[in-house]
């Protein structure tokens, strides 16, 4: 008899691929890999200026599978102060890394700047949060509770509604 392992699934890289340019256009390309950053452009904290945060729409496509799903937002700061969003956790998912994209190639960086008076946009095509590893799949409707983590500001917490998965927000 062969021992099973039922309910353990390692997805191979290939359908980890699969699952990703099904479920996101930002992520179809070849998964970057080669760093070649283009050198920071110097970060203008501390001036006395402090980041006022707020977010505002927020959406989750539903993913086509539970290996991964990608996450949206805008984050205003009307503040004179930069800030960075570092992380993110959810109760959805096991695991969830900040994307950034350039041209058709994505990277997953350590965090994503929200400049003084200014905003983070992650939008489908852009920058994004990439959830993996989901406790379920979760429906059209549902509310999935988001925590955001800063550099600087309090942690925020929002509930992200779950829209079709071909959804994309009008501007
Ligand atoms: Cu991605």
């Amino acid at each position: 008899m062969t021992p099973r392992r039922p309910g353990i699934r390692k997805a191979t890289a290939a359908a980890l691929a699969l699952g990703l340019s099904a479920a996101l256009a930002a992520c179809s390309g070849d998964g970057g890999g080669n760093g070649g950053n283009g050198g920071d452009g110097g970060n203008a904290t501390g001036h006395g200026g402090v980041p006022k945060l707020s977010v505002s729409g927020a959406y989750l496509p539903r993913p086509p599978m539970t290996d991964m799903a990608a996450g949206f937002l805008t984050v205003r700061n009307t503040g004179g102060g930069a800030d960075e969003l570092t992380s993110v956790t959810t109760p959805l998912a096991a695991e969830v890394t900040l994307h950034s994209t350039e041209g058709t190639r994505m990277k997953q960086v350590g965090s994503l700047d929200v400049p003084a008076n200014g905003r983070l946009d992650l939008s489908s095509g852009g920058d994004h949060l990439m959830l993996t590893d989901l406790t379920h799949r979760p429906k059209v409707g549902e509310k999935v509770t988001f925590t955001l983590h800063f550099a600087t500001s309090d942690p925020i917490e929002i509930k992200v509604p779950v829209e079709p998965t071909t959804y994309r927000p009008k501007d």
